[in-house]
């Protein structure tokens, strides 16, 4: 069994489950040969460095990247006068001359320059890999006989293990440190010494110099016209005997008994600031970077970087019981296969719910930028869609299990980035709809771009920034930080002052609607045949006036400020375009019932207000919730990654478990076969663990992360009831497991164990001493940490809670 973890003890102390199986052995990505292709890789990061690594035998390539290394820049993409033409655009609107209203949008309403098309080229730029660090090993003839290739998400350490015919061993040891900021490698071997070149090498706008045992790369983005921003990269070579020779612009290292490889890249962008400060000595901060580590101490480095990693990870655990013998000799990819096969891999899903806190833990950290379309892992220099940040669902999705596994404060670059995008969203709101408040539409970037898309059909969603305020307000529900919400309450305030300035009445149903809008990327049939995607009032936009002028509202209350402004909403909500049933059952997606174009398409934007909005819950609104299911039915399951995640946490939420781990199997789908990567249409997953839209995009792995979080716990509704396994699947795998440090709205950090698919006992922190609803359906005692019973029964038990208590759920 291996040595028992911190997790394994605190299972037998806490828990009275039958097997407790050790959860390092299990929590790990692995593969058996060297990665034939970049989703084959191991990505490590740090929350700003990034590096994948192949772990090829003869020619290794690390992938590395730095997080803010974008080319464009900041532009002004507005059409100063785009207002003058949004009266026109609305009557058409309202006479029903979508197309033509289209149109008009097209010419006058979309941004100024190219947008997003090719970005890498243009102001909007794109985001980028950083290059390679290379390893070219001398020639070796013994074949190799053993390999092993690993990334252990227990301490977030990647290594590289092989072994030659003639005995001779190597191991690679690798991490993005949290602790040092730095990415380090150490090489060691066995019955041979290491002799390979090391470089660094980067396709263009890059310089590569060598100087001692040190190679430096530096240059400067593209920024079409202009001056791009300047990165800096530095490799250290740390030779322990042998000895290492500059070649051209290679590092040659002969005869080493080990080598450690020390490696650190900023960037002139001011993440605080977000722009770029030109006074910024990239090679003093690097210097200053790389002089933090001592390679005399590589040990106590790994273990500080292990350390602080782990303070995350351990926040929340997921396991369950159910376990095939040796389905752990295999590598992650045959996992997949057999998966997929049907084998008994009751592991894999917790693998992956591992894999996706792993994976925002490594991409986004308090002080950076947020998690793009790539987390931060990209081997491109053109990304797929400038590996930007989109607003109509996939930056969102990007943190969605944040708040749920206790990774609250790794959602700060979020919330900072949306307040940064206020300034030139005002101005985009000015020149668009002149209208007060800010405005982002759907796509954005470091730059703060907030003008509509350069294509009608999908770039006019106007409810991009208003979508991130959810987070906001989120933030806020789980954790009571009035602080927090006093910071960013002028961030949610000019969401809302902007749409509700823009609303319009609708002459024939007298609904206030947005116009121009569209439900994101999906377009309508109009009963003479038009497709069209411009509209007025499309549901998710309502939803999201509704959910934001809620939260300005409550916020404004919880604060004591702005009851004026506070009341003008107030007058507003009961007017708008409500939720409407369509003559199929299912829920509208426009403000009329108007036929889809793509029954099956990939966004179900009108279910936002069951996830992540909870407007629409199996309890409070049953008529809605049973019309979400239809639109369930009709979509079908298939989808890109996100969609098949965000499918989970649509089931979850309508308490459906059996399908929301059919959607789960799905998007564990291997994209590939015994010939390589399959592109198919439709979502999966890489060798690596990785979401394929395809291409390969993060969200789908977080948003799956979070529909697994969204099974076992929720405490969403009006009523903000913690509901204990409310989506469990009848599958022997989930019946028994137990889940610790799962967060509830009211500041709750929930534990619990469960048997046969009933809670068994569990525990309760409140952060916060709030009021607490838990809903069980057994019946159970609670008890606080003085050995008073709070309260007992089951169903739905009421009691208040004291800041910093535990209580104890033990059911009777
Ligand atoms: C949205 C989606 C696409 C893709 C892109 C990055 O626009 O509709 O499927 O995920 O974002």
């Amino acid at each position: 069994m291996g040595k028992i973890t911190k997790f394994s003890i605190y299972l037998i102390l806490f828990g009275t489950l039958a097997t407790i199986t050790n959860a390092s052995s299990q929590t790990q990505i692995r593969f058996k040969k060297p990665a034939a292709d970049w989703h084959e890789s191991l990505p490590l990061g740090n929350g700003r460095l990034g590096a994948m690594i192949l772990g090829d035998t003869l020619h290794e390539r690390i992938v590395l990247n730095e997080q803010s290394l974008w080319s464009g820049g900041e532009q002004d993409a507005d059409r100063a006068d785009a207002y003058k033409y949004l009266p026109e655009i609305q009557k058409l609107l309202v006479e029903g001359k979508n197309r033509e209203a289209q149109n008009l949008l097209q010419k006058n309403f979309t941004c100024a320059g190219p947008g997003s098309a090719k970005g890498s080229q243009q102001h909007f730029g794109c985001y980028q890999t950083l290059g390679d660090l290379k390893i070219d090993w001398a020639e070796n003839s013994s074949k190799v006989v053993h390999y092993e290739r690993s990334l252990n998400l227990e301490n977030a350490v990647a290594t590289v293990k092989w072994e030659r015919s003639d005995g001779s061993q190597v191991h690679q040891e690798a991490f993005t440190s949290f602790a040092n900021d730095v990415f380090v490698m150490k090489l060691i071997s066995k019955k041979t010494k290491l002799t390979f070149a090391v470089s660094l090498f980067r396709k263009e706008n890059a310089t590569i110099s060598l100087e001692g045992k040190t190679v430096k790369m530096a240059g400067r983005m593209l920024n079409k016209d202009r001056p791009g921003m300047r990165y800096s990269a530095v490799l250290k070579v740390y030779n322990f005997g042998g000895k290492v020779n500059s070649n051209s612009d290679k590092l040659d290292v002969i005869e080493a008994d080990s080598c450690l490889f020390v490696f650190s890249a900023v960037t002139d962008y001011d993440v605080s600031k977000g722009r770029l400060d030109t006074s910024l000595d990239c090679n003093k901060k690097i210097r200053k970077l790389l002089a933090g580590f001592n390679p005399k101490k590589y040990e106590s480095h790994r273990q500080a970087h292990s350390a602080k990693y782990a303070s995350y990870f351990q926040k929340c655990r997921l396991h369950l019981t159910a376990n095939q013998p040796g389905i752990h000799e295999s590598s992650t990819p045959e996992r997949l296969i057999s998966y997929a096969n049907n084998a008994n891999d009751a592991q894999l899903p917790v693998l992956y719910f591992d894999f996706g806190r792993y994976l925002l833990i490594s991409s986004s950290r308090p002080g950076g930028l947020p998690a793009n379309l790539q987390g931060l892992w990209a081997e491109e220099y053109q990304t797929p869609w400038n590996g930007d940040y989109h607003l109509n669902i996939n930056l969102q999705m990007n943190y969605w299990p944040s708040e749920l596994t206790g990774l609250s404060e790794l959602a700060q670059p979020l919330h900072h980035y949306t307040s940064l995008l206020v300034a030139n969203g005002e101005k985009t709101a000015k020149s668009y709809y002149n209208a007060p408040g800010w405005v982002a539409h759907v796509i954005s970037n470091p730059w703060h771009f907030t003008s509509p898309g350069e294509s009608a059909n999908w770039g006019a969603t106007l409810t991009g920034g208003a979508w991130l305020c959810e987070h906001i307000w989120e933030h806020y529900r789980f954790t009571g930080d009035k602080q927090f919400l006093a910071t960013y309450y002028p961030v949610l305030k000019g969401a809302a002052q902007f749409l509700k300035s823009i609303l319009i009445t609708d002459p024939k149903t007298k609904y206030l609607v947005t116009a121009p809008s569209n439900s994101p990327e999906h377009a309508f049939i109009l009963p003479d045949g038009t497709k069209a995607t411009t509209c007025m009032g499309p549901t998710i936009d309502m939803q999201i006036c509704r959910e934001l002028f809620g939260a300005v509202i409550t916020s404004s209350q919880i604060l004591k400020i702005d009851a004026d402004f506070a009341q003008e909403l107030i007058a507003v909500v009961p007017k708008l375009a409500p939720l409407q049933i369509g003559q199929e059952g299912d829920l509208n997606e426009w403000l009329e019932d108007w036929k889809d174009n793509e029954p099956h398409h990939r966004h179900i934007s009108h279910l936002y207000g069951l996830h992540p909005y909870d407007e629409i819950t199996p309890w409070d609104t049953p008529e809605w919730a049973k019309a979400a299911e239809k639109t369930m039915a009709m979509r079908g399951d298939d989808g890109t990654g996100w969609s098949l995640a965000w499918k989970i946490n649509f089931w979850a939420r309508l308490g459906r478990g059996d399908d929301a781990e059919r959607l789960l199997k799905k998007i564990l789908t291997p994209m590939y076969d015994a010939n390589g990567l399959k592109m198919a249409k439709g979502g999966g997953t890489y060798p690596n663990l990785f979401d394929a839209h395809p291409p390969f995009q993060i969200d789908g792995n977080f948003g799956a992360t979070s529909g697994i979080a969204e099974m076992l716990l929720q405490s969403h509704g009006k009523e903000q009831i913690i509901r204990i396994l409310p989506a469990l699947p009848s599958s022997a795998n989930w019946q028994n497991g137990s889940a610790t440090g799962f967060n509830a709205r009211g500041g709750f950090v929930v534990d619990f164990c469960w048997k046969n698919g009933k809670l068994t006992e569990g525990k309760l922190v409140s952060k916060i001493g709030s009021n607490c609803k838990l809903l069980v359906h057994e019946k159970v005692q609670i008890v606080d940490s003085k050995g008073t019973v709070v309260a007992v029964g089951k169903g739905l038990l009421l009691f208040p809670t004291e800041k910093g208590m535990k209580y104890r759920i033990n059911t009777l």
